[in-house]
This record gives C-alpha cells, structure tokens and sequence, in this order.
C-alpha cells in the first residue's frame, strides 16, 4: 500500500514533469483560439493607417462597427488621394466616378457606383442602406439621390495630382476624348462618345502604371466592435483610365465587400473584374465559415482567380483581407506589394499580405 503511494506519487510526479509543458502549450494555443480581439478594425494599404485612427475613435468609445467603417472611409475621401475620392484619377474621358459601399451585421448593405461630383459616396451608400428598399444605385440617379438627400453638388474639376497624371496618361495612350476632340459640351449634351467620332474601343484601364505601380489603393476596411458586430466599407475612384461608365468591385457586395455576423468579413483591391468574376469576398468569408483562418481563406480565394488564368493573373494585383469573430484578421494577394492596417488594443501597425505568384 505505502509502496503503492510512493510509486504513485513518483508516477504522479514524472507524469506532470512530463506533461507541464504541454498543458502550458495547450493553455496558451486555447488562448489563441478563445480570446477574442475587440474592438478591432483592419484596413487595406498603408493608407488606412490613418482610416484606422478615425474608425478607432468610435470602436474604442464602444461605438458600433457600422459608424466606425463609415468614419474610416470619410476620412480618406477628404484627402486628396490617387485613388479614392475626388482628388482621385479620372477614367479616360477625364471624369472622376466614385465606387462605394458599406454592410452591417444584419446583412443591411447600400451602394452606389459611377457617382460624380460627390464628396462622400460612402455617406450616400449609407443612405440607400437605410432609407430605401434599394441596395445599388448608379450613375445620375445616385447623384441626384445624394443631392435630395442634401449632399453638396461639387465642382467635378479634377485635384492637380489627377490633372498631371491623367495629361500623361493621355499623351502616351493616344486616346482623344471628347474634351479634347470637341469640348465638354458634347458630353454635357448626353450625345454618345461615336458623334463625336471617336474611337469606341481601348486602352482600357492599365493593371499597373508606367512606374510598374499596380493601378490601385481602394480603402476597404472591415470592423469588429466591442459587441462582438462585424461591419465594413470600401470607398473608391475605380481604376484609372477605366472606360466611362465601368464598375468595378469595390461597389458589389459579394466581390468588393461581404460581411456575415456569424462567420466573419473580408474586403479587396485590385483589378475588380476578377474579383467580380469569383465573387471574391463572399468567397472568402465562405471558406472562414467552413473553418479556415482569415489568411488561408484569402488564400484560397487567390488561388481560384490564378487558377483560372494563371497567364493572365501574372499580369494583374488582387488582393483580399479578412477579419472573423475572433478578432483574426490575414490577407493573401496575387503578387508581392499588397499591404494592410491593423488597429486594435494589442497593435497598430502595416502587414505586408503574403502572395502566390
Ligand atoms: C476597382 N478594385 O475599381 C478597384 C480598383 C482598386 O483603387 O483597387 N482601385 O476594380
């Protein structure tokens, strides 16, 4: 008996030697998997480090996801920025559009998409979210939406950055829009681009700019506040020198933004028609719904675009960023160059996204 207790103690003893470690692994691995990260928002480029800090103000005062994404994207398209808002690049005929569009917890979710001379389409996409049965509204309408729902009618003159980039663009594209063939009032006049006998095909938006940049820096951000409530935004001015009148995936929920309250939420930039085309975002919070972390199921959703045409793909950025309910967040993009923000009350910092090709 008392041979029986010393042999079962020592037994005890080794045994916890043995097992002390992995119980403390298994403790901290659990700490991984249950403590979850909130608030926190997570934002595309190192441009949303300061998207970030306005979103913060509101997660941190307990405030909802929704108002913190929506501060977010305000913020950038106060700045004059190549690539949201309306110091951003025009498309080919010299006009900057607008893509945007936001989503909540409950799946409640608003767009516009081509909206001219509008300073915070985010704002109107908010609106269309809560005071129509709609969930996109595009080109005029948006605007005159916007504008009965007193938002100001601005200027439409392009930001000098823009002007000198898009005065380069047009010397080597050898595109002759209608400002410059005729003049402005053709356009205003709604008479189609063929009156003025213009080319109706190409260039059409570059993939990467003559300095070997990839032609993009869309602000997408997705949120998760102290309640545990996903939301995002993505605020754009589309691809430069895109066709008048091109959408890209910035404004479609499903491609340029998805949330779902019970499995996560993700956001992109890049060339939105191969988004669009694999539905991307959807995508991507389908795979963390089926268990795989933010990055893998980014991951994954990259490998479906260069799968299909790895040729192409060569050619072309995508890159998406995901957040689930824990607080996780990871990226994956096509090539090197895609970056992300982080903000919560563990880190504020830029990741580089990990990339396939
Ligand atoms: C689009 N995804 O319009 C956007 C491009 C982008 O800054 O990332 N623009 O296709």
């Amino acid at each position: 008996m008392g041979l029986n207790i010393f042999m079962n103690r020592r037994k005890f003893l080794h045994l916890s030697a043995l097992t002390a470690p992995l119980l403390t692994t298994k403790k901290s691995l659990a700490n991984n998997f249950t403590d979850t990260v909130k608030p926190i928002v997570v934002s595309t480029w190192d441009s949303g480090m300061p998207v970030n800090a306005e979103a913060w103000k509101i997660l941190s005062a307990k405030g909802r996801a929704l108002d913190a994404v929506e501060a977010g994207a305000i913020h950038i398209e106060n700045e004059i920025n190549c690539c949201v808002g309306l110091g951003g690049y025009p498309d080919r005929d010299g006009i900057v559009t607008l893509d945007s569009c936001i989503m909540d917890e409950h799946a409640n979710c608003g767009a516009v998409a081509g909206i001219e001379r509008i300073k915070h389409p985010v704002s109107v996409a908010r609106k269309v979210m809560e005071k129509t049965p709609h969930v996109i509204l595009v080109g005029a309408g948006a605007q005159q939406f916007a504008v009965e729902n007193g938002f100001e009618l601005e200027s439409g003159e392009l930001s000098e950055s823009a002007k000198k980039a898009y005065a380069e663009w047009l010397k080597k594209s050898e595109y002759k829009p209608i400002i410059n063939i005729e003049n402005l009032p053709l356009r205003q006049a709604g008479l189609p681009a063929a009156k003025a006998g213009k080319k109706q095909n190409g260039p059409f938006a570059p993939n990467f700019f003559e300095d070997g940049t990839a032609n993009h820096d869309t602000m997408g951000l997705v949120a998760m506040d102290v309640n545990g409530n996903l939301s995002g935004a993505v605020t754009t001015s589309g691809m430069a020198y895109k066709l008048h009148g091109r959408v890209g995936d910035s404004p479609i929920i499903g491609a340029g933004l998805f949330v779902d309250n019970e499995a996560g939420a993700a956001t992109s930039s890049g060339t939105g028609e191969e988004v669009i085309r694999i539905c991307g975002t959807h995508l991507v919070v389908e795979f963390m719904r089926q268990g795989y972390s933010p990055e893998m199921a980014c991951k994954k959703a990259v490998e479906r675009i260069v799968k299909r045409d790895k040729a192409k793909a060569k050619t072309l950025q995508v890159g998406f960023l995901a957040l689930n309910k824990k607080g996780q967040y990871g990226a994956y993009a096509i090539q090197k160059g895609f970056v992300f923000s982080v903000k919560s009350n563990n880190e504020n910092q830029i990741h580089p996204s990990k990339f396939i090709l």
